[in-house]
């Protein structure tokens, strides 16, 4: 050591030069290679990180993520380490020792800014409130969510029993491929909407298009595009750029194809639908997956809900829904039935009898990826009693195995 010099000449790079190539998700097909470069990512997420995070002198940030989701490569190492942060950083289970693990770190640190996944606060909430109750979250000043519209529960729950209503909460949605967060409230300024994740980031250009790539009105669902470039923006699919072509730029020529629904309310807020290929079409009507889940999840009774559509022979499609309960409430054996009737009427009274369930299975897990994202078309498979299609990406494999032994029963 004592040979050694203190300092290390960076290597000088091109700003195009590729940075790394990050596998996505894959939720909805095979896993794609997307390839990011040098400068643009850096200032993406250095910018984003120092506004949406609102990152000063005297912050200790926590981000929670996987640190191979792009979340951790993006938010725990690229951006707050840009930006000379000081972080907390945690490989480990959330319940180890003890249920309380995550409050007990924020006490232990003195974090001040917090950013996880509405899966994550969906767990919490299932847990109970008494374990972050017994720890000090007084440092706290700000709470960031991402991965998945977070319902509008989750959200008020993440608020009040973690944030004790003095936190703002920003709901970051971005992508693997855009490599930095591009719609967002911006702490102070942004007036806040539970489940929103309200207005670009300033240079970002978002629009909602019907299939035609014609804006819709507002207040009406549809694709999430981005109509200019950005500095993160993936450069190409890794050896693909066939794919890449297809998936990104052939749906609507020369706009940029997000694979998400949205809609837009009066004040220009962007309310994030879920993915294109997860919508359901039941009697010939758009129904989201989230606003299902989330009418579900409003249920005293439910932790986690995951809906798909079903072949029907006279609706097109049925909603299949595959639950989990909260701890203590036992639908695993005891009164399944007359509580798959009442979930079902809770969803009718929320948004309509359009939506209601035509199956409910309780499950105790939902095969997820590492980032927590919902695997729906593993969940469709198994609904169609089909075979599973590519399950590399799945956290735990053997909760699809379970479900479908259960769901064939
Ligand atoms: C950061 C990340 C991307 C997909 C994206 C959306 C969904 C992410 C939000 C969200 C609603 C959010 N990268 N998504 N954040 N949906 N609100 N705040 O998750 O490549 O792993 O996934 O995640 O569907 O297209 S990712």
């Amino acid at each position: 050591m004592s040979e050694s010099s203190p300092a290390c000449e960076p290597e000088k790079m091109d700003s195009e030069d590729v940075l790394f190539t990050l596998y996505t998700s894959g939720t909805t097909g095979k896993p794609k290679g997307i390839v990011h470069t040098t400068a643009g990512y850096l200032l993406g997420v250095n910018v984003t990180t120092r506004w949406i995070f609102d990152l000063k002198e005297h912050d200790i940030y926590w981000c929670s993520a996987d640190i191979g989701w792009v979340t951790g490569h993006s938010y725990i190492v690229y951006g707050p380490l840009s930006n000379g942060a000081t972080v907390v950083m945690y490989e480990g289970s959330p319940d180890f020792p003890q249920k309380d693990r995550f409050w007990k770190i924020i006490e232990k640190y003195g974090v001040t800014i917090f950013y996880t996944a509405p899966t994550a606060i969906r767990t919490f909430m299932k847990w109970g409130e008494a374990f972050p109750k017994k720890c000090d979250l007084g440092t706290l000043r700000l709470l960031g969510s991402v991965g998945e519209p977070i319902n509008p529960e989750a959200w008020m729950w993440y608020y009040k029993n973690i944030g004790h209503e003095r936190c703002p909460i920003v709901d970051t949605w971005w992508q693997t491929e855009t490599g930095s967060i591009l719609i967002s409230p911006l702490p102070g300024l942004t007036k806040l909407k539970p489940g929103s994740a309200t207005h670009p980031f300033p240079g970002i250009s978002a629009k909602i298009v019907d299939e035609s790539g014609k804006e819709v009105p507002t207040g009406r669902g549809g694709y999430l595009v981005l109509t200019e470039p950005w500095p993160s923006m993936l450069r190409g699919i890794y050896g693909d750029p066939k794919r890449y072509h297809e998936q990104y730029w052939s749906k609507f020529p020369g706009l940029y194809f997000t694979g998400d629904g949205a809609k837009k309310d009066k004040e220009g807020n962007f309310w994030l639908l879920g993915r294109i290929d997860d919508v359901m079409n039941v009697s010939g009507h758009r129904v989201s997956t989230m606003e299902v889940e989330s009418a579900l999840v409003d249920h005293p009774a439910v932790a986690e809900a995951a809906v798909v559509g079903k072949t029907h022979d006279i609706k097109g499609q049925a909603i299949a829904a595959f639950v989990t309960l909260k701890e203590g409430i036992n639908g695993e054996n005891g009164n399944r039935e007359e509580l798959g009737d009442r979930l079902k009427a809770h969803v009718v009274k929320k948004i309509g009898a359009l939506a209601r369930p035509e199956d409910i299975y309780f499950s105790a897990e939902l095969p997820k990826t590492r980032s927590g994202k919902i695997m729906r078309r593993l969940l469709r498979d198994i609904a169609e009693g089909r075979a599973l299609g590519d399950t590399t990406t799945l956290a735990d494999p053997t909760v699809v195995a379970k479900l479908k032994d259960q769901y064939e029963e």
